[in-house]
């Protein structure tokens, strides 16, 4: 039976994805740009199997039957567009040092994405591997790519994809912070949509979001990193504060959250070029170069005692092992 197995790394945001045009075919509203990750990802292995149903084991475990459908469903579209009714054994690790509650929908839709689409006989160009996994999360789109990687928004499926802008191989690093490692009250994917339907910034946020992106982009390519951290930070509080105009308001920033990013404030204060953003969670993670690690990690470490994650820059997916008899 065939089986293939693929890898995928997590990503970031700089420029946030915050609120759908459509949720069946998961067009954002603005288009975003993000950072891939080394350090947390997921291997996933596909095969097919005899049965009359698909079959989801993630880290060891057999999913529940909610997961099972959520899941199916998604593989169900790999069916139509292939015409091979056969059903799909799933089997995923993801790879994230502790329970971190990091996001790990990006990662793990990216590496189910390119592994169905082999299994299926489908294109792996990662172009068309980016649309296929935005079918299962948005930002997973992202994580086909390592580097530097933008999410166009398009307005259908054939156009909405990411692109990479650049390998990130000069020095990028990030550090995150686990402030909490709970899952999250308000998921994304409800959050975001609770902010499109009722916050009164949102057209603002989505106008200001896609300047971003043009934006970043320059900078990266000019490689003129705090113009790149600049934004970062600007766009993470511009999306928190989309969401704290919400009704009702969506809060993710939990007291340690504040502290971590007032030590980034400080690190600034003394030389250190340190970025900061979070998520929809109290995370926070900080966009750094590699050669000051050492000196944010002591800084961090006076006053929180929770868990430090570093990571370099991850690269582009790829498929691990393929058996084919
Ligand atoms: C991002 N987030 O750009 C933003 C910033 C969280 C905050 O993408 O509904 O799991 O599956 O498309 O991608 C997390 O939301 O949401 C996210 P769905 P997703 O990384």
């Amino acid at each position: 039976m065939k089986k293939v197995v693929a890898r995928a790394n997590s990503n970031i945001a700089l420029v946030k994805y915050w609120g759908k045009k459509d949720e069946e075919w998961f067009i954002p509203q603005n288009s975003s740009v993000s950072l891939t990750l080394d350090e947390l990802y997921t291997v996933t292995g596909v095969e097919f199997n005899q049965n009359n149903c698909d079959q989801y084991i993630l880290n060891g475990k057999l999913q529940s039957q909610k997961e099972h459908k959520k899941i199916s469903e998604y593989i169900e579209r790999y069916r139509k567009i292939s015409g091979i009714y056969k059903y799909v054994n799933v089997s995923s690790e993801n790879f994230v040092p502790t329970a971190a509650g990091l996001a790990s929908s990006a990662s793990g839709y990216a590496a189910l994405a390119l592994a169905l689409s082999r299994l299926f006989g489908l294109s792996i160009d990662l172009k068309d591997v980016s649309k296929m996994a935005r079918l299962g999360s948005g930002s997973a789109s992202r994580s086909v790519y390592g580097g530097f990687v933008e999410w166009k928004k398009g307005d259908n499926h054939e156009n909405s994809y990411a692109e990479k802008i650049d390998n990130a191989d000069w020095g990028v690093a990030m550090i995150i912070a686990v402030v909490d490692s709970q899952k999250k009250e308000v998921s994304s994917r409800e959050g975001m949509k609770k902010t499109v339907e009722t916050s009164p910034y949102y057209e603002s946020w989505v106008k200001n979001a896609d300047e971003a992106v043009e934006k970043i982009k320059k900078y990266i390519l000019e490689r003129d990193f705090d113009k790149v951290g600049e934004i970062t930070e600007s766009s993470a509080m511009k999306m928190h504060a989309t969401m704290l105009s919400a009704n009702p308001p969506i809060i993710y920033f939990k007291p340690n959250s504040i502290k971590i990013i007032e030590s980034v404030r400080d690190l600034r204060k003394e030389g250190i070029s340190a970025y900061f953003t979070m998520d929809a969670g109290p995370n926070v993670k900080i966009l750094c170069m590699e050669k000051d690690i050492d000196t944010i990690f002591s800084k961090l470490r006076k006053n929180f005692d929770g868990e430090i994650i570093v990571s370099k820059v991850g690269k582009d997916a790829e498929i691990l092992e393929e058996i084919d008899d």
